[in-house]
């Protein structure tokens, strides 16, 4: 008797994807977080927009905790147009397709929070984008990040003495390792997946990241000791990749690009203000012990004249000074 009730629901059920189809507009989105990270939050407050703002029929179905791999993963999900149609990425790990994208978050780009801020305003960014819409078939819908990086090591690294030599973990472009080599460090990069473990076992002693992030995934746990060297404020674009909106209707790309842009918006401030409140929830529990860097202005003058042959080589110098005269 069950067996015959089962039958007739898989069969109903069919039916009813099959008559909702034609309409219905199926995103596929990615978090390497839970729900509480500003990301995911950034990616629903998305969902929420574009399903207020669209008459038709959009459904939104995301994948969290990493379920698909991180964001070097993503990328190519993206660039293929496969498994994955939005998503909030560093630039560093779309590097593969779009060798320029990386400028945007170099380390030690940003004077402070305003000088982001202004140039996230502003459409200096143009150029990357169109080479990353050319080159990895990805668009840039809005930018989210705003938090600040610092090393993270499991032990403490306080002067420059400490930080020559330091085997840390860098993300996939080349220019984050040529720039962690400047100021004496050894760099390598790793899989963000593989970070957690690499430093507990020892193969390397530690790495740089925000409080959003070192909170979310509990790095805390094997890299207590952070060091405030302030080196990056990120930008993180909400992409889509280009063959999923490429595809869609007029009236849905629109809204796309406007709830991107505002959820974009959304999330910068989400993260630029968590991003103290994380920072002193992990001091409070006991989680992290933060120490100055002695010397910080003595690592901006070593990263420059790297900073400056990596744009020559991009044909970038103009866009560089550009963003820094902002
Ligand atoms: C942080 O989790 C985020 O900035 C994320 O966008 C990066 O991919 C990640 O760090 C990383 O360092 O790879």
């Amino acid at each position: 008797k069950s067996i015959k009730f089962l039958a007739i629901g898989a069969v109903s059920a069919a039916a009813f994807v099959a008559t909702s189809a034609a309409a219905e507009t199926a995103l596929r989105g990615a978090s390497m977080f839970d729900e509480e990270h500003a990301y995911t939050k950034t990616l629903r407050e998305f969902e929420r927009l574009v399903a207020d703002k669209y008459d038709g029929d959009v459904t939104f179905d995301m994948s969290l905790n990493g379920e698909l791999g991180d964001e070097s993963d993503f990328v190519t999900f993206l660039q293929q147009g496969v498994a994955i149609d939005y998503a909030v990425m560093a630039p560093s790990n779309m590097a593969t397709f779009a060798p320029s994208i990386p400028l945007m978050d170099m380390p030690f780009l940003f004077r402070d929070l305003d000088h982001w801020n202004t140039v996230l305003s502003s459409d200096v960014m143009a150029p990357l984008e169109a080479e990353l819409l050319e080159k990895a078939n990805i668009r840039v819908i809005g930018y989210a990040g705003g938090g600040v990086r610092n090393l993270a090591s499991a032990d403490p690294i306080t002067s420059m003495d400490e930080l020559t030599g330091h085997k840390m973990r860098v993300m996939g472009a080349p220019i984050q390792a040529q720039i962690f080599a400047a100021i004496k460090a050894t760099p390598s990069a790793i899989a963000y997946n593989e970070v957690y473990n690499a430093i507990q076992t020892g193969v390397i002693g530690g790495f740089e990241n925000e409080a959003a992030s070192i909170q979310n995934l509990k790095f805390y746990e094997v890299a207590p000791n952070i060091t405030l060297t302030k080196h990056a404020i990120t930008v993180r674009p909400l992409v889509m990749s280009e063959s999923t909106f490429s595809a869609l209707p007029d009236d849905l790309k629109a809204v796309v690009l406007e709830a991107g842009a505002e959820a974009g918006a959304y999330g910068r401030d989400l993260e630029s203000t968590q991003d103290g409140e994380k920072m002193q929830q992990m001091l409070d529990a006991g989680q992290i012990v933060v120490q100055e860097f002695e010397g910080r202005d003595a690592l901006l003058e070593m990263v420059v004249p790297v900073q400056d042959a990596y744009a020559e080589e991009l044909g970038a110098t103009e866009l560089l000074q550009a963003i820094r005269n902002k």
